[in-house]
């Protein structure tokens, strides 16, 4: 495998041509390419500059999900929290066999992203004030692509915090996409206030906005077929929630950053995570989740 790290992203391929391109800003994950196709959707106006959060790829979300409630010590931080829109500092490629798709080796490459109190701004310290250090983990391996985050607690008092891959996966046509795995399981629907619902059809179809937080799932592999045929499955590696969401028409037009306009057809957010509540840390343990994506084309 080669890593190629430039000031403001680093790019690793494999020997097979597949190839994954992070940023440092928001360790955001902006390409994995597998058998020379883009598994990730990115709007054609995100910003890459770091002046707001990347509209597609793998947006990292800590230390909150959605709007904080206000009567939480993350009230004061933005929706989705500081981790996507920070810069972190790109540690290099690491040896260790912390994932499941080992690295080392012609088939495998780690690289570790890290973020720590100290590299945030001020204001994002001042409104969430803990000792923490973040190490995200990008393995490009030959059958798939893991992200995982640590989550360390390094001060004296514990902290709660959720955590959330905010994936967009590339789809030819999000009519003819399917999403199996999360049958039977309850969710809130954010497009019918946040009630609560139990999904009774073992197969998800997108044909109109859906928003949903599907919580305490039991099997850990979502998969996404398109036209019937198996394209992506989404392993959760010790997290139980997962997030579907498609803005549709109308949600799609109303986001400056989200162009094409259409290009809500052609792509679909599952987003693995820990929503429902809150981890609590303790100081000095530690917290460690993620996703396997592997892709079938
Ligand atoms: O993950 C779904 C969601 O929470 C939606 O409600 C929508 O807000 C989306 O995230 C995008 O949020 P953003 O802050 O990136 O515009």
């Amino acid at each position: 495998p080669s890593v190629h790290s430039e000031r403001d992203r680093v790019i690793a391929t494999l020997p097979t041509g597949d190839s994954v391109e992070v940023l440092t800003y928001g360790a955001t994950v902006v390409s994995w390419k597998s058998n020379g196709k883009e598994n990730l959707w990115l709007s054609s106006a995100a910003k890459l500059d770091g002046s707001k959060p990347v509209r597609g790829g793998i947006p990292v979300v800590f230390p909150c999900f959605g709007p904080p409630p206000k009567d939480h010590a993350t009230g004061k931080l933005p929706q989705h929290g500081f981790a996507r829109n920070s810069t972190w500092e790109y540690m290099g490629k690491s040896s260790s066999e912390s994932g499941k798709l080992a690295s080392g080796g012609d088939d495998a490459v780690t690289m570790d992203f890290g973020l720590s109190t100290q590299q945030l701004s001020d204001e994002a310290r001042q409104a969430w004030s803990y000792k923490f250090d973040l190490i995200y983990s990008v393995t490009l391996g030959r059958d798939g692509l893991q992200t995982m985050l640590r989550v360390q607690n390094k001060g004296s008092e514990s902290f709660e915090f959720q955590m959330l891959l905010h994936t967009y996966f590339k789809v030819d046509n999000v009519s003819k996409t399917q999403i199996n795995g999360l049958g039977s399981t309850s969710y809130s629907d954010k497009v019918l206030n946040a009630s609560e619902q139990t999904q009774t059809d073992p197969t998800i179809r997108i044909n109109g906005e859906v928003d949903r937080v599907y919580k305490s799932i039991k099997q850990n592999t979502t998969s996404i077929l398109q036209d019937g045929q198996p394209q992506l499955d989404v392993i959760r590696d010790n997290l139980e929630d997962t997030v579907v969401w498609n803005p549709w028409i109308e949600k799609a037009k109303s986001m400056a950053d989200f162009e094409p306009n259409d290009g809500y057809k052609n792509m679909v957010c599952v987003e693995v995570g820990a929503v429902n509540g809150w981890q609590k840390l303790d100081p000095g343990d530690t917290f460690e989740g993620g996703q396997i994506v592997k892709s079938h084309l």
